[in-house]
């Protein structure tokens, strides 16, 4: 981690304990295109350096199909990029383990042992009772992965890495509108970053073996600048 950037450290259990007391806080809405959160010409920022970290499209297979993550899902509600950085999405996250138990009979990597001391699924099912769309529950993040969510408590579209590294959500169709993550990878933390021009970009820190419920609860860098909900195009890992 470079020592410049900008740290908004949450402890992970401080924003548990926010989550929880808040229960199933929403964001924008399943029904409403993601926030754009500058919009306009303040929006340059995001869509210039998006542009310049995404060399090449992320290709995913859906149903036997190609397409580019960034040119929307489709129907697709979860998509996992696998130890050999192919990407494959999934109608369900039942799914979508299921592939990745089967990935792991060549390649552990996909589901690696838990180790004691660690937990093999963390966070959980969107909370019932909430809007039928923030319920899909994909809820839980494998250990060996980080995962990011649409929605506040793990709800809506899931998307999630077993390799560490810095991904351009743009890239995956996933720029400002993640609400929701964890961090269950073996090692090391998690950072969600915000593009920012004349400034170094802020970052939230999202520690190893924790997540953050509702981003909506955590404060952005600066004064009336609100949170950081829907506000992330980069994650390190
Ligand atoms: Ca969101
Ligand atoms: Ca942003």
């Amino acid at each position: 981690m470079k020592l410049s950037r900008v740290i908004t450290a949450v402890a992970v259990g401080a924003a548990l304990a926010l989550g929880s007391a808040t229960g199933a806080v929403a964001d924008s809405g399943p029904k409403s295109a993601p926030r754009v959160e500058n919009g306009g010409a303040a929006d340059a920022p995001d869509r210039a350096r998006d542009a310049k970290a995404g060399k090449a499209p992320k290709i995913a297979t859906y149903k036997g199909k190609k397409m580019d993550l960034a040119k929307g899902w489709g129907a697709a509600k979860v998509c996992s990029e696998y130890p050999d950085l192919t990407i494959k999405c999934f109608d369900t996250d039942k799914q979508a383990q299921a592939d990745m138990a089967n990935f792991a009979k060549n390649d552990l990597r996909a589901m690696p042992k838990v180790p004691k001391g660690r937990t093999a699924k963390i966070g959980a099912k969107a909370a019932a009772g909430g809007p039928a769309a923030f319920a899909i529950g994909n809820g839980t993040c494998s250990y060996g992965w980080v995962c990011v969510y649409e929605h506040s408590n793990y709800g809506g579209r899931k998307l999630q890495w077993s390799q560490d590294g810095t991904k351009t959500l743009g890239q995956y169709g996933f720029r400002d509108q993640v609400t929701s993550s964890c961090n269950n990878d073996e090692i090391g933390g998690m950072g969600l970053v915000d593009y920012r021009d004349n400034m170094i970009d802020p970052e939230v820190i999202n520690g190893l073996g924790g997540c953050l419920s509702n981003l909506t609860n955590v404060d952005y860098p600066g004064w009336g600048t609100g949170s950081w909900n829907d506000r992330a195009d980069a994650l390190w890992m």
